[in-house]
Formats: C-alpha cells, structure tokens, sequence
C-alpha cells in the first residue's frame, strides 16, 4: 500500500467512523474519494453488484477482509459525484455497532487502501467542490454540538443558508457602491482631470460618495449582525447560573428540582455540599450550566472554608446569581452581608435573582423593609434588589416563574430582548470579519462626510468587500481553512 501523508485538498480515498465508538445497535462508517467505490468493491461480497448501483441507492452483502473472511453483515448506500454530500464519489457503510465490529470493518477498509479522514475533512472537501459555504460548514459543527433545540434551531437557521444570504446581500449593497466609486475614478481619470491636481475637481468628488445611502443601509445591516452574535452565542455557548444563599436554604434542593434528577446530596446539616456542584440544564431553550455552591458562611473547617472560597470564585465568574433566602429564617445578617459586600466584588446587582425559598412554609412578608433593622431583621431587603420571587424547592412553586426569569434576564444581558430567529453570526470568525467589514465602511464614509476624495475611499470599501467575502468563503486561505476545519470532529 502506497504511504503518503493525508493533507486537506487531496482527493484520496479516505474512511472514518461516523458515529460514537462504543456498544450500540448499529455503527455508521463514512467513506468517500476518487475511486473510493471501486476501492469499496474490492472489499465487499457482491462487487458487481455495488459497482452497478446508481448514485442514492443501497446494497446488501458482506465486508470481505483479506482471507476472505466474513468481517461484517453490512448496507451500503451509494452516492455518486456529483450529487453528494462531498461532491466525490461516497458510501456510507451501515455495519454493527460495538467497538469490535466497527473496527474490524475501518481496519479491512484501511489495509484496502483507504486512509483514515482528517477533522471536518468531509466537509471539507463538501466547501472546496463548491457543496456549501464557509457559514454553512461551521453551521454543520455547530448542529454537532448544538446542546439545546433552540441552539439547534439557530444552527439550522445558518445550514439553511440565512447567514450567507444576508452576507451576500450586504455585500451586493457594497459592491455597487464601490463599483459607483471605480467608475467615478476611471472616468476622471479618462477626461485629464486628476482629483490631486485640480483642487476643484478634488472639491467636486469630496463628500459625493456614489450611492451613499446604499453604503448607509450596508453598515445598518453589519451592526445588526454583529449585535446578533451575543445572543447566539448564548445560545451556542450558554450560560453560567449560579446558586448561592446561606446553609439550608435551599441551595441543593432547588439544584435538583431544576435538574429534575438527585443528583447532590440533601440533608438537614449545613455545611453537607463542600465544594460546588455543576450540570447542564436547558432553561427555556437556553443552555445554562447550573451550579450548586457550599454555603456562603463563617467557618473553622479548612475543608469547607476552600468549598466556600472556591463558592466565591464561581460567583465572580457568574452571568446569573440565583441566591436564595431561607424563608423559614427571613433575612438574616449573613444574608445582608452578601449583599453588602457585592460593592467590593464584580458582581453587579442586575445579575441576581433574589429568590424567596420555602414559601410553602412561609410566605414572603408583605413590606419588605429596605434597610435591615435589628428589630425587624426577617424584613429586611438591601437596596436595588428587585422584590423576591417566592418559591418553593419542594413543593416546585414559583419554578415556572423562576426559569422564564433566569431566560428573560439572560436574553436581557445578550442585549436582545426577541427571540425571533433570524440571519445571526455563529461564530468567532465571523464575527471578527463582520465588524472588520463594518469598521471599514464607517471609517469610509466617515472620510466621504468629511470631504475626502474618493481615491482614499475606495480601497476602505474594497477592505469590506473582501471581508464579507471571506465569510462565505469566496475570499480565503489555505491556512485559514485548515484551522477552521482541524476544529471539526472526524467523520465529520
Ligand atoms: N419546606 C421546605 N423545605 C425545604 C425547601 N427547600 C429545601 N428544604 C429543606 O431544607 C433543608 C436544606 O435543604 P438543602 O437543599 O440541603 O439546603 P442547602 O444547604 O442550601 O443546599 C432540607 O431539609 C430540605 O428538604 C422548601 O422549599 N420548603
Ligand atoms: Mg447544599
């Protein structure tokens, strides 16, 4: 078997298992390449057979290894170029599941000649034969690893193409506006007349920038865009929720109602979860990684004094507190001092969810005082917190209440308040380039307002044109797709 090494861009046929290695009904392995089913042929029980099959169809039989042994019972779906999911010739090899069975068929098909894939390489060469766009190709890893249906939702938004239809629009937009500004250029130019020389002819292009209002509505749309990328990044990356208050509050009660599971221990004696705790729930679509701390609270013991240290940090890094009050005790002194020392930490008061626990015990008084009064201590609430919501861990009231609250105040933060899905950016990358396209452009009609001529204006709007374009993919580098892709899982 001929050795050389796998590069992205080769035509090679290559192999990977697509599914999960491990004990399961049935195990996908993906193969695809030039001559990558002639190849297969020479493996498989019924060669004719499969060599004959029209592209979309499905054949029977057996992966024959060397010896001419049985390695598996199989079914093979053929696809042929061009009409595939690479745009090569391809099959997708449906074989048992289980570690060995898998196995055994990747292995007849390596020692056959196939090479094992590199990450995303199936995508890969998905983009380079044209398939699908650079957004629509990370719209496929981001499906993978979509962790919500609302994540999901949004990744199919962009496999759908919605993104790459807005960065084509927006760029349409900017190209006119550009190719307006060339012209203007070419014919000054053509008449004699040079925009440096002629200071009334520099006066009569400065600030006349072809198609203004165009450009105007293009960094509209980027600044759209761009704000859109918080909220999907909730969505993609989700959240951090993080439950705090006194010992026996509550904490792990609600940690466990939340994750509708036992999955931290409940107990009457403070102190009980040491360290903090953490799972990922779906609030509402929303991907939140609740987190279960030790009580906050004065202690002897080292090992539970590092739990509430380390309680403490997870505070600091939280997007959300929910902080219980015991309501059985009321507000408590500690209770008033967590609030009092939020001034000299970087949790702002906005991030807290103030939730009134064991409301089937005892209802949340009727005037909350503002301050605390040593007369009235279960009264009192620090300034700026917004009223309790009354809850119960274990009956479950106020639960609905509590997840549409942590959703809405974490949608409020992601600085858009709609749910509505639309074209959003999915990733970092795209990001970067939208808000180096709408950089571009500001500053270029920035200049144009200004009275600068066109001549320093044009190359600016060149810049943006060429960022949108590297969005989609029409604009790139090798490297710069190598990295995106080596991000990819195999088989993939
Ligand atoms: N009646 C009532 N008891 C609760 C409620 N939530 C928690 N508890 C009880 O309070 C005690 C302490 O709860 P736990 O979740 O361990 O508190 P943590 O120390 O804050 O984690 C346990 O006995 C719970 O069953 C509630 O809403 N109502
Ligand atoms: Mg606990």
């Amino acid at each position: 078997m001929a050795l050389h090494s796998a590069e992205y861009g080769d035509t090679d046929p290559m192999a990977a298992l697509a599914t999960l290695l491990g004990e399961s009904a049935l195990a996908i392995i993906r193969t695809s390449g030039k001559n990558s089913l002639e190849l297969l042929a020479e493996v498989f029980s019924r060669p004719e057979k499969l060599l004959a099959a029209p592209g979309n169809s499905v054949v029977h039989g057996w992966i024959i290894g060397k010896d001419r042994s049985k390695i598996d019972d199989v079914l093979i779906s053929i696809y042929r170029a061009p009409v595939t999911y690479t745009g090569e010739d391809s099959a997708d090899i449906s074989c048992h599941g289980g570690i060995a069975a898998a196995k055994a068929v990747l292995e007849t098909l390596y020692s056959a000649g196939f090479r094992p894939s590199l990450h995303g390489e199936f995508t890969f060469r998905a983009f380079m034969n044209g398939k699908l766009d650079l957004t629509r190709a990370e719209s496929v890893m981001e499906l993978v690893s979509a962790k919500t249906g609302r994540a999901r939702e949004h990744a199919v938004q962009r496999l759908s193409g919605t993104l790459a239809e807005e960065i084509s629009g927006v760029k349409e937009l900017l190209v006119q506006v550009l190719a307006g500004t060339e012209l203007y250029l070419d014919y000054s130019e053509d008449d004699g007349l040079s925009l440096a020389a002629d200071p009334s002819d520099a006066a009569e292009a400065a600030g006349l920038l072809p198609d203004r209002p165009l450009a105007e509505e293009a960094l509209k749309r980027l600044q759209t865009l761009a704000e859109s990328y918080r909220r999907e990044r909730l969505y993609a990356e989700g959240a951090l929720a993080v439950i705090a208050g006194r010992p026996n509050a509550g904490k792990s009660s609600l940690f466990n109602l939340l994750l509708k599971e036992d999955r931290s221990i409940v107990t009457d004696i403070p102190g009980t979860t040491r360290d903090w705790i953490e799972a990922w729930v779906s609030i509402e679509g929303i991907p939140v990684r609740l987190a279960d701390t030790a009580g906050l609270h004065a202690s002897e013991d080292p090992v539970e004094k590092l739990g509430i240290e380390r309680s403490r940090t997870l505070l600091e890094e939280a997007d959300l507190i929910l902080y219980l009050i015991d309501g059985a005790e009321g507000i408590t002194t500690e209770d008033h001092e967590f609030f009092t020392n939020l001034a000299d930490s970087n949790i702002n008061t906005t991030q807290i969810v103030l939730l009134w626990n064991k409301a089937d015990l005892v209802s949340v008084p009727e005037k909350i005082l503002p301050q605390l009064t040593t007369e009235s201590p279960v009264q009192a609430l620090p300034p700026d917190i917004p009223a309790p919501l009354p809850v119960s861990a274990r009956t479950g009231v106020g639960i609905p209440e509590l997840t549409r609250e942590i959703a809405a105040r974490l949608e409020q933060a992601s600085g858009d308040g709609s749910r509505e899905v639309s074209a959003g950016l999915g990733t970092a990358r795209q990001k970067e380039l939208v808000d180096s396209a709408a950089a571009s452009l500001n500053e270029a009609l920035t200049l144009a307002a200004a009275g600068e001529p066109l001549d320093i204006i044009a190359p600016l709007l060149r810049e943006g044109v060429n960022a949108l374009g590297e969005i989609t993919g029409e604009v790139s580098t090798a490297d710069i797709l190598e990295t995106m892709f080596s991000r990819f899982c195999i088989g993939k």
